[in-house]
């Protein structure tokens, strides 16, 4: 059965966010997480420094337009996460993108410390995978199709862990 969200395609449900093209490369494997589960998804070029009316815009309209969840990617003095949080009440996921001479550890920061009531979901440095992942769990939720989807993918994860454990246990076999 397709889920909710694969039947949908036209609508987008997710908008995976990036403060400059330059963050595409990181960006793109959310755009391919969400294609991978069939999971509508619209993206956008839209900074917090360059063109923050246009941001606003954005954000203010996006729940409007039905989208459920944001996923905002900046590096540096990433802002772009948060200021999207300011403008909307639907669930955003930051990823801090590595750039320039902190590598990364300058967005993390900016993304996660957010002050109280404005919440974003930050995962780790580049982790745009894992940005996804978490906005597919958002919308299973109330999707039965996307929920079973993920525990099949959760499943494969545990069957390559065991294969993994298994196959270190005949190299230690071998070499002992
Ligand atoms: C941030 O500054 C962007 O998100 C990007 O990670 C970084 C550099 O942007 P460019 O100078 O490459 O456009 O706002």
């Amino acid at each position: 059965m397709k889920s909710k969200a694969a039947k949908n395609e036209a609508k987008p449900l997710v908008g995976i966010l990036m403060g400059s093209d330059s963050d595409w490369p990181t960006m793109e494997k959310a755009a391919q997480t969400c294609a991978e589960f069939e999971v509508a998804c619209e993206v956008r070029v839209l900074s917090a420094h360059r063109n923050p009316e246009e941001t606003a815009r954005y954000a203010r309209s996006a729940a409007r337009r039905g989208l459920k969840v944001i996923i905002a990617g900046a590096g540096a003095a990433a802002h772009l996460a948060g200021v999207v949080a300011s403008h909307t009440s639907l669930p955003v996921v930051g990823v801090p993108v590595e750039s320039g001479s902190l590598r990364g550890m300058d967005a993390l920061l900016s993304t996660v410390q957010m002050p109280p009531g404005v919440p974003v979901a930050a995962v780790g440095i580049n982790a745009a995978r894992n940005a996804a992942l978490l906005a597919i769990e958002i919308l299973a939720l109330s999707d039965g199709a996307l929920a079973r989807k993920l525990e099949a993918f959760k499943g494969q994860l545990a069957t390559r862990a065991r294969e993994a454990d298994r196959n270190l246990a005949k190299k230690m076999k071998a070499a002992s």
